[in-house]
């Protein structure tokens, strides 16, 4: 079982995670407010590396420029005293009123350009802090009637957001990358950029591309009905993991923000083989933080609150571990082999090869054993069940 976590396990948390006061739909908030400097302490004394903020987390919405520099004032103090770096930093373009209809997509012109000047502020302070990461998400970007929204239009004014904001950061020399998060609906019935794939598309448009990545959060990508591991192997592909968000989700219902393994398992274990190890046939691991977005259930205490923080980061560790051992075992690596999932990473044409000496292999085609390949079995079942017992510590 593995030990308290480092400062090296990279582990992040968002002020708004642990900071929750549980207000829900339905009801009032069940915990007090959380100072945030008793947050960085805490985090710091559990074993995370990171904390995060949106702006008005750490400065409330309205504050006077006084209040705004007493706030920064303390937070940097338990920074500097803890040693807790902040990695990541984001907007609030969802809570005001004012973003009801959406930030940068809003139909209200006089909303979007407001957007665009509270993210440049807060990018100002982000860059103070160090962060190398900003995140967008935007949750009110979307409409509940299509006949309210123009979506082609909204893309073009996403497009013009993100490319504005870039070009800010780029004169201003900020050592800043920006990750987009997306979600499927809610607050919105339908939130623009849906999920993982939709944000690569959009991001491909870009003019500042090659400073975009994307934010894939665990629960927003399975709400959608997707697999996460697949998602999150895509974004690495194309070389735009740039910040991550773990939590727990129990399929296409609402937006749960669990303990990270704390819903699908399985998939959570294959997520950590994935970015701790890499790709069976090869590629890369992630190496950015270890971000938790989640809320502690409604039900908890502050004593309920540290419990669940330190499960993420316990839960991640425990299936790093279980990871190692599934890679580690000769059986397993016996039946991979067996099952051809290195095979995949062999190019289908030789070295030098082109369509034309694929024409003229008779091999591949004319003589190839067809009733074979469609009778053999690839032996998947023996290899889930040996990925199974590992997770379950039974082997
Ligand atoms: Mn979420």
């Amino acid at each position: 079982m593995p030990g308290k976590p480092t400062r090296d396990d990279k582990f992040s948390f968002g002020l708004w995670t642990v900071g929750w006061q549980a207000r829900d739909p339905f009801g009032d908030a069940t915990r007090p407010p959380l100072d945030a400097v008793e947050a960085v302490h805490k985090l710091a004394e559990l074993g995370a590396y990171g904390v995060t903020f949106h702006d008005d987390d750490l400065v409330p919405f309205g504050s006077s420029t006084a209040e705004r520099e007493g706030r920064i004032k303390r937070f940097r103090a338990a920074l500097d005293a803890t040693g807790l770096v902040v990695p990541m930093v984001t907007t609030n373009l969802f809570t005001h009123p004012m973003f009801k209809e959406g930030a940068f997509t809003s139909n209200d012109r006089g909303v979007r350009r407001y957007a665009l000047r509270k993210v440049m502020a807060n990018l100002d302070l982000a860059a103070e802090l160090g962060a190398r990461t900003y995140v967008f998400w935007g949750g009110r970007e979307g409409s509940e009637t299509d006949a309210a929204k123009d979506v082609r239009a909204a893309l073009e004014r996403y497009r013009e957001a993100i490319d504005t904001l870039a070009a800010y950061v780029v004169d201003r020399g900020y050592q800043i990358r920006f990750a987009i998060e997306p979600k499927p609906n809610e607050p919105r019935g339908d939130i623009i950029l849906p999920t993982v794939g939709s944000a690569l598309a959009f991001i491909s448009s870009l003019e500042h591309r090659d400073m975009v990545g994307v934010n894939p959060e665990v629960g927003h990508e399975q709400m959608a009905g997707m697999n996460f591991v697949h998602s999150i192997s895509q974004a690495l592909w194309h070389g735009k993991l740039f910040h991550i968000d773990l939590n727990g989700q129990h399929g296409a219902k609402y937006d749960q923000d669990l303990v990270f393994g704390h819903g699908d398992l399985l998939s959570a274990f294959f997520l950590v083989d994935l970015l701790e190890n890499g790709a069976p046939g090869g590629g890369p691991a992630y190496d950015g933080p270890r971000h938790f977005d989640y809320k502690p259930f409604r039900t908890e205490d502050a004593a309920g609150v540290w419990e669940s923080a330190a499960a993420n980061m316990r839960t991640y560790l425990i299936l790093k571990e279980r990871a190692a051992a599934f890679r580690a075992d000769p059986e397993v690596q016996e039946a991979l082999r067996s099952s051809q999932v290195d095979e995949l990473a062999t190019p289908t044409l030789a070295a030098g090869e082109s369509y034309r000496e694929l024409l003229a292999d008779e091999g591949a085609y004319e003589r190839f054993d067809v009733e074979r390949a469609a009778t053999h079995g690839y032996g998947f079942a023996r290899l889930d069940q040996l990925a199974v017992e590992h997770v379950l510590g039974a082997r």
